[in-house]
């Protein structure tokens, strides 16, 4: 995975980038949460807020989407960008090294007080692992989260 230990931000915003995790740890303190568990005791690592990432890019104002892309195992969720403004996390690293895989790293996007799977555009499927690319778009972009009860345990094996 030679791009995998990257962050690109691109679409409609002012400054596109790529993010490595000392980038990430470089954001304002303000924006990070140094132990997510403070959140939700199931979770484990290093966070920054949606808002600190955004706020390095610039969103354009006519950006109304936000699509979270997993190249690796080719998974993605377009929301709302209104929606998880708030309430989205990245969460890259765990005890200052990068997020290993088995917890979605290096990349894992996370959301506060998500819904449960398929209940909504901000369910719990949309806590993309691995990603890769974060494109801020006017319009719904891909997304292949499963719909329904059968495609989410032919994903998963489960629920
Ligand atoms: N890259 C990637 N991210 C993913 C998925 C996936 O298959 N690939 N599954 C999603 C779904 S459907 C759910 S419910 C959650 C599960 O998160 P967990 O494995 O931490 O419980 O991850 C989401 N993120
Ligand atoms: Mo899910």
């Amino acid at each position: 995975m030679s791009s995998g230990d990257r962050l690109r931000v691109s679409g409609l915003v002012e400054r596109p980038r790529e993010f490595a995790m000392d980038d990430l740890a470089a954001l304002d303190a303000s924006q990070q949460i140094p132990d997510v568990r403070a959140i939700d005791p199931q979770r484990r690592g290093t966070a920054v807020t949606l808002v600190g990432l955004m706020r390095e890019v610039v969103v354009d104002p006519a950006a109304r989407y936000l699509t979270l892309h997993a190249a690796t195992d080719n998974f993605h969720a377009s929301i709302p960008l209104d929606t998880v403004r708030e309430r989205g996390l990245l969460i890259y690293a765990m005890d200052g090294r990068p997020l290993p895989t088995s917890a979605g790293g290096p990349f894992r996007f996370y959301i506060r007080d998500y819904l449960s799977c398929h209940s909504g555009e901000i369910d719990e499927c949309a806590n993309v692992k691995f990603v890769d690319h974060i494109e801020l778009s006017a319009e719904k972009g891909f997304d292949n989260r499963p719909h329904d009860d059968q495609a989410h345990a032919k994903l998963h094996g489960r629920n």
